[in-house]
């Protein structure tokens, strides 16, 4: 039988009970440059986490759909600046998520640059939400809603040369292949925009990293490391202690 601290329930207009949990979820950013790993890392983490909810929300889904205008003139587009993405949405679906709601994430095509809200991308509630993306460490606000934060390096800590060679050519065998790109256009893109912006934005953004994960998708051990916590942190979870909404949500909700 469930426990009462595990869920609370919501009658929905056509009779249908909806749960929710009641711990407060955990919620992991996980940021680095294009094609550094942050999707590998964030696939092992949830394979380690199997026995629990997770769900994965990735930053790419919140980019602007392009005008027709900018689309005539794409190659001058820069998706690698904050501004590419709708923040104001990312952030009130994560902070929906927190409190235990489910919400619809946008769907974006990188083939026609333009997001779509059908098929409806319905994410739950869950006991950990992994916010992935370049930019994710970017806004304060992204990142006060983050229990942990996590940046990507693709190589050692040693060299960033080192690390964006390899970067680079993940990124043209990834776009040629899955991004319907030719090798011409992802190179221009890169040396205008993509390292531009790393060295501007996302690189900047590592101080703020609880953990940098040297050699991204590699690095089992830390893996290991950051799976312990968070099962570590999902124990301690208490109603009291991390749910102080609960008052609220006692006088809309039926517990
Ligand atoms: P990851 N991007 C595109 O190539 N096309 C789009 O329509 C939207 C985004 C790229 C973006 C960024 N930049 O470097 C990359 N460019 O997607 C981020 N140019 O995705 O983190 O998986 O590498
Ligand atoms: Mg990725």
């Amino acid at each position: 039988t469930e426990s009462i601290n595990d869920h609370f329930s919501e009658i929905q207009g056509n009779g249908s009970k909806v749960q929710f949990p009641l711990k407060q979820p955990f919620i992991i950013g996980v940021a680095g440059g294009t094609a550094s790993g942050k999707t590998t890392v964030c696939d092992m983490i949830i394979a380690q986490l199997h026995d629990q909810r997770v769900v994965l929300v990735n930053q790419d889904s919140f980019y602007h759909t392009l005008s027709d205008d900018t689309l005539k003139q794409v190659h001058e587009y820069n998706f690698d600046h904050p501004d590419a993405f709708d923040t104001e949405l990312l952030l009130s679906c994560m902070e929906k998520l927190k409190l235990g709601r489910p919400v619809s994430i946008p769907n974006y095509d990188f083939k026609s640059h333009k997001s779509y809200m059908v098929p409806e991308q319905k994410v739950n509630p869950s006991d950990v939400i992994i916010l992935e993306g370049i930019l994710v460490l970017h806004d304060p606000r992204a990142r006060d809603l983050m229990n942990m934060k996590i940046f990507v390096n693709t190589g050692s800590f040693i060299s960033n040369f080192l690390d964006s060679d390899v970067r680079l050519a993940r990124r043209i065998q990834r776009d040629t292949v899955e991004r319907g790109r030719n090798i011409k256009s992802v190179l221009d893109q890169y040396a205008k925009f993509v390292k531009p912006s790393f060295d501007e934005y996302i690189l900047p953004s590592k101080k703020y990293a609880d953990i940098i994960i040297p050699r991204g998708g590699d690095n089992d051990v830390a893996i290991d490391l950051i799976v312990q916590h968070i099962r570590t942190k999902l124990g301690q979870h208490d109603l009291c202690k991390i749910y102080p909404n609960v008052y609220i949500i006692h006088s809309t909700f039926q517990i």
